[in-house]
């Protein structure tokens, strides 16, 4: 069977909502606070049908932080959020305005916009994926509208159960499986302060590991030592940026976690030191199945614990995954989340491991009809119940047990994991992929808005299998791949077992230059990329953002993005293109091409070229973007850096900067605001640092954007306030922008 044989074929088709009334119950509405960490200025309201017998669970199963109810008040059901309960499903309708238009609910391939789509909310090991895949492997009840008039709108659905989607032109209707739950309406200005209320609610991402936004490789499978020491040593000889080697299923005997395959694995320790030392940090595998096997000691402490997923009977259920009939933790129970961080914390002690990587945690279980656990199937932990309740959360737990044996491992260190399979609330767990894409051109188009809609959907750090997972791919797709991934949250480039090699060298010199030299972008624009996993973090925003948060009008774009604040990607998607349009937000005053020649755009469209080898950038006028020097990974020196500052048509410009050691947990830290001014011949900075970080003795240079006969190049002093003389430089300064009004 090929994995196009296996794709999915079913469709929802959406029905106004008008069409499909329900019958309402009274409902109660709660205006509720989060008590989370990150201030925002989102009403929140909380929406509860009124169901004999039935009320909300309190503290919910899927917020992080708990929720301050301040009020009840009784509201009539023919509003605009209606529920209806069948005692099978709740159905949840919320009505809006024509010309709404709604986002979110994590990835899915396709467009990013949800209106007309049917989406479920239904953990599933989804590989080969394609538009009309009914769910994917992770779970986001969460849809983020903006409303024809202005504001924006974030509707939650506060249960882990599966969920169906339909978003209709004049409304969206939840349908929830076999349990009720309330309805957070959250509703605020701007889809950033939105998404300040998510993260307040779920918990906001923490900061990542420098070394985790990196460049990672990846491949199914390294199979011995010797072949993870031979990619290392050939990355290193042809200087391509790289930061994390990864181990997938194959360095494992038989496929048992926490295990090593003696032979082809024989030091764990002395392998990932020796890569260490070359600036590679080791990330491997751990799937949940646990072989049933009495000779294992995993399996024997699982089963004498009882820590596995049982049946109506008590008998630990089994299903068939790499290693053959296995069990599996029931991570629901507080005591098995303990015993599986506590085989973490001594894989990670004994080996070095610097990351973990949880896959098939859906969990996947092969020749079953539905790919996974009987819903049937019992859990003991969270108030117990069968699998059916539990199976969206399966993943997040499991990355919540993971993370705490790396905490336990190693205290003082950021921990790093990436899981295939999460609930909304995963984010400040670990970080996400989009699973098994394909090598096709399609996939790669999708990449742009499924991590669009992770960040929509409250997972700021995602990335698509750099090359296409399965099948073969060309130079020029292999290329584009990696001149998009280098401008997305997380970078990783990986390849199925039987798919010709991927790695940056696979394709041949051409294609290695480029891929090198995208690789060396995104090098230079880590201390941009923290600066945006600083606002992640503290105020929820996502690193890569659709062009409608600049303006509403260009809605339906996503295939272009905004990266941080100020860089708009445009990347090649299709084959055989040399350039591209890309629709400008209206709200800015110009922009630049970054790094050019002082080329810029103001208004409607741009027209950029894009031969293989580069990738359109632009910048906003009146930005400042900092760049570091290009290193082969993050441990390097970091000697550099250089401020490319965009004068707006004011001779103005504005960046902000967020410096600090990227290891540790210690709140040490500079956010540091630059503005720039251009006053007769005169560039003066002046710099507003809030909290401490010793800055090491770095050149700085300066490139300036927006005068006429090109970019000025300068090296900047050191110090918190300067100016430079432009004059003296050579030549009288004009604005670039100085006909426009
Ligand atoms: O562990 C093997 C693969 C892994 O490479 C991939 O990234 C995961 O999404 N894994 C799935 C299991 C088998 C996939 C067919």
């Amino acid at each position: 069977m090929t994995p196009e044989d296996r794709r999915p074929t079913r469709v929802h088709a959406v029905a106004p909502l008008a069409e499909c009334p329900l019958d309402p119950l009274p409902l109660y509405r709660e205006r509720a606070s989060t008590r989370g960490p990150i201030t925002h200025s989102a009403r929140i309201e909380t929406y509860s049908p009124s169901i004999e017998g039935w009320s909300p669970r309190r503290p919910s199963p899927v917020l992080t932080y708990p929720l301050a109810f301040e009020e009840r008040e009784s509201v009539r059901a023919d509003g605009e959020v209606r529920f209806e309960w069948d005692h099978s499903t709740l159905r949840i309708q919320v009505h809006w305005p024509a010309g709404t238009h709604a986002y979110g609910l994590g990835a899915s391939p396709g467009p990013l916009l949800r209106n007309g789509r049917s989406l479920l909310c239904w953990n599933t090991d989804a590989w080969c994926y394609g538009e009309h895949t009914p769910a994917l492997y992770q779970s986001h009840p969460w849809l983020l509208a903006q409303l024809p008039g202005g504001g924006s709108l974030g509707l939650l659905v506060d249960t882990p159960r599966r969920l169906l989607a339909s978003v209709a032109r004049d409304g969206v209707e939840f349908a929830v499986d076999g349990e009720p739950c309330v309805l957070h309406r959250v509703e605020a200005e701007s889809p950033g302060e939105v998404l300040a209320a998510l993260a307040a609610m779920i918990g906001p991402i923490e900061r990542p590991p420098h070394w985790a936004l990196g460049y990672h490789q990846c491949r199914w499978s390294y199979a011995s030592a010797d072949e993870v020491r031979a990619v290392a040593t050939r990355m290193r000889a042809e200087r391509i940026p790289c930061d994390a080697i990864w181990l997938d299923i194959d360095h494992m005997d038989r496929f048992r976690v926490f295990t090593w395959e003696p032979e082809r694995f024989p030091d764990p320790p002395g392998l990932i030191d020796a890569l260490a030392e070359q600036g590679f940090h080791t990330v491997a595998i751990v799937d949940p199945g646990i072989a049933v096997d009495e000779e294992s000691d995993t399996y024997r402490a699982g089963r004498e614990g009882r820590h596995f997923v049982e049946d109506s009977q008590g008998n630990a259920i089994h299903g068939r995954v790499w290693p053959g009939v296995c069990a599996f933790p029931d991570f629901t129970r507080a005591s098995t989340r303990a015993w599986w961080a506590s085989l973490v914390r001594r894989w990670i002690e004994e080996s070095g491991l610097a990351g973990v990587w949880n896959d098939m945690n859906e969990p996947s279980v092969m020749r079953t009809p539905t790919g996974t656990l009987p819903e049937s199937a019992q859990h003991r932990g969270m108030g117990g119940g069968e699998h059916a309740r539990f199976h969206n959360l399966y993943g997040h737990l499991m990355c919540a047990a993971t993370v705490a044996g790396i905490r336990a491992a190693r205290p003082s260190a950021r921990p790093f994991v990436l899981t295939r399979s999460a609930h909304l609330a995963t984010s400040h767990l670990a970080a996400t992929w989009t699973g098994d894409n394909m090598s096709r051109w399609e996939d790669l188009a999708w990449a742009v808005p499924m991590v669009l809609s992770l960040g929509l959907s409250g997972q700021p750090f995602s990335g698509p299998d750099l090359g296409g997972f399965f099948g073969e791919v060309d130079e020029e797709l292999f290329v584009r791949w990696f001149e998009l991934g280098a401008y997305l949250p997380f970078c990783r480039g990986h390849g199925e077992k039987h798919s010709p090699r991927k790695e940056p060298w696979s394709l041949g010199r051409t294609a290695l230059g480029h891929v090198r030299a995208a690789l060396e972008r995104r090098m230079r624009l880590l201390p941009m990329l923290v600066t945006a996993f600083d606002q992640a973090h503290h105020r929820g925003l996502p690193p890569c953002r659709p062009l409608w948060f600049d303006d509403p009008d260009l809605w339906e774009v996503d295939d272009a993005f905004l990266l941080g604040d100020d860089l708009l990607v445009a990347p090649i998607l299709a084959p055989g293109v040399s350039e591209r349009s890309v629709p400008l937000p209206k709200n800015g005053a110009g922009w630049f091409r970054h790094g050019g020649e002082g080329e810029v755009w103001t208004g409607g469209q741009a027209h950029l070229e894009a031969p293989l080898g580069r990738t359109p950038v632009l910048a906003r006028a009146g930005s400042i973007i900092v760049e570091a020097k290009a290193r082969l990974h993050t441990g390097e020196a970091d000697t550099l850096r250089t401020w490319h500052v965009y004068l707006d048509p004011r001779g103005r410009a504005e960046g902000e900067l967020f410096e600090e050691p990227g290891e540790g947990l210690e709140e040490i830290y500079l956010r540091r605001r630059i503005q720039a001014r251009l006053h007769g011949g005169r560039l003066a900075f002046h710099l507003e640092d809030r909290g401490e970080f010793p800055q090491p003795e770095r050149e700085r240079r300066l490139r300036l954007y927006g005068l006429e006969g090109g970019p000025r190049e300068a090296v900047l002093p050191l110090g918190d306030s300067f100016e430079l003389d432009l004059e003296s430089s050579g030549g009288s300064w004009k604005s670039v922008f100085r006909e426009i009004p």
